[in-house]
């Protein structure tokens, strides 16, 4: 019988080739294949969407293959590994970042060549993954590509939402949302793992139990839900390492309720069944503050409990004592959203594993750590107790005892300091009783990370100051990163190129610090003439799009000059529209030989605001009804034209990026706590306007501050003018251009007066006013050095050059060794 399996096994192994093959006939081979079995379409007769999933297919068949060697590989080593919770991961497309990680678009790029199809249009059939709203989740996605890159033991965890972030469409100026039901024509790139699944209870009552002479909580709950896995291989870079991304999809539980179907209601019984998939179908689009909805905690606790399952399992399968667990798990929640793991665990090693809480408590504190991405002590999440003691009843008593024990640790060190206390404590007093997660998160995890050196002091001085005072050692400046693969590589293939040929090496996609040597090249007018071809290409490309999507023709000797990101009153856009308001006033009352010395300038303003958050909405509104009067006005021709991009999402940034000149970040200082954007932006050699906030001051550093823009209030000086209030005024010019709106020279007078309000009568609590002149100097300044095409070409260069510390590589390196303690391990070729 054994030997008959071996034989089988064997004769297994001697069919299977090594590896799939990658040279032009079989990958031809392979997509027609797919096309034929897959697809199910005629060999001889399909489209380009048909033939961009057998592409698709063909591509995930060279993902799979790594991705079960790692695992192996892993199940082999048994490294530590780090389990990166978060409920958002803004991953874009997927199949032109794979196939450059595995090293084989050339080869697809011919292959398909020959079979009478052109890559970058199947490339472009693909919708994107937009599983999360901003900047937090598309740092996720990219710290998912340099975990697999630097080949770390990692694993993603998440939500598989069945709507992603809204479609936002515009109709009259104004933001629609559409539903954005991306899984429609089917997702080639997750394997559906319907034997990988977890039930997740919900509701129901907590009750006492002897077990061996000892008093014991049990959970009775009243809900079940299957949380069912979908696996999203993870490629790296020049490594065969593809690690996972799994996230959970909820489907009705095996368990029926026995008691509905012999009522013999039984199509309301399985209508009621269905409900539980409503746990994962749809994305928050809200990405700053949360109400407390009961739908929002049961998808954090569905994510948090089906991965902790899979945690577990995965480590008791190789150990038996939950003491190794520290050296074998390390688990990082991603902003406070996740936190709720904390009492999860506990209660998993408590009431199911029976350890001493003490010995709990203290393995939980060894394997979290957090990193914050919000400001503003309103960003931190807060969950009413009545509504966690109903959906979690046992995690709330857990929670009351954390915090009890915590509060009798901080009177040991504060005494009978009350306000300390209470600001300190887990539990929030008050009309609303309520549960502060970021605290829960402060109390158990042993790193506590900032996004950049200005929003750690932030944490340390403002949001976290009593924590900090405690726990100095807690707190960790991890300066955030964004991925050079998918926004250079990808995005920019002209300026990869181009870096390549200078350097000598294509080392610098997996050590970019390599970057810095373009330096030495800043001044060289070989490497001028092709880094402003690549420009102006991109912007060719990008000004095809335009024109597509807006109607719009922008001139390619205007400046790009571009603000891409969420709208938020603190992120400015209503800024860079009054800017935009002063510049078109300026030319309406210029003369000729006046405006024969103006830039010309296409700005470029794209982004989605939440569906109830009305000022963002209303400044997307100004965008449109500023673009309509400018773009239409024969006076102005093509000193300005100004645009917004419809539905801003990662595949446009990939698009937007490489084709700007200038990019803006202005931020009130103190209020971003990073910024990822414009770390892609300098990558890029797009040069930055910004103020001296999040990640900017650092970025300064590293290029030089004569090598961008800044301008505005510094962080330190923000109070203190707030102080000030009603009495600062700003600028006459400011008043003029606000008054511009307030009278209808745009239209919608009575729609934009609230919105005038906000920078007036409401106290201006961003400071536009008082930034205002500052922002026209940086503006002419950019404007000055754009004349200059050798100057600004040189600190396009420099900015590229310079871009090296914001890539997640860094970042990741950082986390690996300061938060998380865990080593590569690299799957052998
Ligand atoms: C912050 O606003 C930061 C990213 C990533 C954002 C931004 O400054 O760069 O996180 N926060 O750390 C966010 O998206 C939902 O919150």
């Amino acid at each position: 019988e054994l030997g008959g399996r071996k034989a089988k096994v064997e004769k297994m192994f001697g069919l299977m080739d090594e590896f799939l093959k990658n040279d032009t006939i079989s990958l031809q081979k392979d997509i027609l294949d797919h096309v034929e079995f897959t697809v199910a379409r005629s060999r001889f007769s399909f489209d380009d969407f048909e033939a961009y999933q057998a592409l698709a297919h063909s591509v995930r068949d060279r993902l799979i293959e790594r991705w079960h060697d790692t695992h192996q590989y892993f199940k082999k080593k048994d490294p530590k590994r780090i389990y990166f919770l978060s409920l958002e991961f803004l991953m874009g497309r997927s199949l032109t970042n794979s196939v450059t990680n595995l090293g084989i678009q050339d080869q697809y790029a011919d292959a398909l060549t020959q079979l009478g199809f052109d890559y970058e249009v199947l490339a472009e059939q693909e919708g994107d993954a937009a599983l999360g709203n901003g900047g937090l989740a598309r740092f996720a996605a990219c710290q998912m590509d340099s975990l697999a890159t630097l080949d770390y033991p990692a694993w993603g965890y998440g939500l598989r939402y069945q709507y992603g972030l809204f479609r936002q469409i515009i109709v009259d100026g104004f933001q629609h949302e559409q539903p954005d039901f991306w899984l429609n024509f089917g997702n080639p790139w997750e394997i559906e793992r319907v034997h990988v699944s977890y039930p997740v209870k919900f509701y129901g009552t907590v009750e006492e139990e002897v077990l061996n002479g000892k008093k014991c909580k049990i959970w009775i709950p009243g809900e079940s839900v299957e949380a069912v896995a979908y696996d999203n291989p993870i490629p790296g870079y020049g490594t065969r390492n593809a690690i996972n991304l799994r996230l959970w999809a909820a489907k009705p539980s095996d368990q029926y309720d026995m008691e509905s179907y012999t009522t013999g209601d039984y199509i309301n019984a399985i209508v009621n069944r269905q409900k539980a998939e409503t746990i994962s179908n749809v994305l928050y689009p809200d990405d700053r503050s949360y109400q407390g909805k009961e739908l929002r905690l049961k998808q954090q606790y569905f994510f948090v409990s089906a991965s902790l399952q899979d945690i577990m399992r995965r480590f008791k399968d190789l150990h038996r004592s939950f003491d190794e667990f520290p050296e074998k798990v390390a688990l990082q929640i991603n902003d406070t959203h996740p936190s709720i793991s904390i009492a999860e665990v506990m209660r998993v090693l408590v009431d199911e594993e029976h350890l001493d809480w003490s010995k709990a408590w203290d393995i939980a504190c060894r394997i979290f750590s957090v990193t914050i991405h919000a400001v503003q002590p309103e960003g931190l999440e807060k969950i009413p107790v009545d509504l966690l003691g109903s959906v979690l009843p046992r995690h709330l008593e857990i929670i009351y005892e954390i915090n009890y024990r915590l509060v009798e640790e901080l009177k040991k060190s504060f005494g009978q300091d009350y306000d300390k206390l209470s600001r300190m404590s887990i539990i929030e007093e008050g009309a609303v009783k309520s549960i502060r997660m970021a605290n829960l998160s402060l109390a158990c995890c042993h790193t506590v990370n900032g996004v950049s050196r200005v929003h750690l002091e932030t944490l340390k001085t403002r949001v976290f100051k009593d924590y900090y005072e405690l726990w100095p050692q807690k707190f960790q400046c991890k300066t955030n990163g964004v991925t050079q693969r998918r926004w250079i590589v990808v995005s920019n293939p002209s300026l990869c190129s181009i870096i390549s040929k200078w350097l000598g090496t294509e080392a610098w996609i997996r050590n970019v610090d390599l970057i810095s040597g373009l330096r030495e090249y800043a001044k060289d007018p070989d490497l001028h003439t092709e880094w402003k071809n690549m420009k102006r290409v991109n912007k060719m490309r990008l000004a095809e799009y335009i024109e597509t999507l807006t109607s719009v023709k922008v001139s390619l000797d205007a400046m790009f000059n571009v603000q891409i990101k969420r709208i938020h009153e603190y992120k400015r856009q209503l800024l860079n529209m009054l800017g935009i308001i002063h510049r078109y006033d300026c030319i309406k009352n210029m003369d000729e030989s006046d405006k024969r010395r103006v830039v010309p300038r296409v700005c470029i303003i794209g982004g989605k605001a939440a569906p109830g958050y009305e000022v963002a909405k209303k400044i997307i509104k100004l965008c449109h009804a500023v673009a309509d009067k400018v773009n239409n006005d024969p006076d102005v021709g093509d000193l300005l034209k100004v645009v917004f991009i419809p539905d801003y999402n990662v595949s446009v940034a990939e698009l937007v990026i490489p084709g700007s000149d200038l990019s803006q970040h202005l931020s009130t200082a103190g209020h971003e706590a990073s910024g990822t954007g414009c770390m892609k932006f300098l990558m890029n050699g797009c040069l930055l306007l910004a103020t001296a906030d999040g990640s900017a001051v650092e970025i300064a550093e590293e290029i030089g501050a004569e090598n961008m823009f800044l301008f505005g209030a510094k962080v330190d000086e923000v109070p203190a003018l707030r102080e000030k209030g009603t009495t600062l005024k700003g600028s006459l010019q400011f008043a003029r251009v606000v008054r511009m709106v307030r009278d209808g020279y745009f239209g919608f007078k009575d729609y934009f007066k609230s919105l005038c309000d906000t920078v007036e009568d409401g106290g201006d609590f961003y400071l536009l006013g008082y930034d205002f002149a500052s922002y026209l100097e940086a503006q002419a300044a950019a404007d000055r050095t754009f004349v200059d095409q050798e100057k600004w070409t040189q600190m396009s260069i420099l900015s590229t050059a310079g871009s090296g510390k914001f890539s997640s590589d860094r970042t990741i390196e950082e986390y690996a060794q300061q938060s998380w303690g865990i080593e590569p391990c690299k799957c052998p070729f």
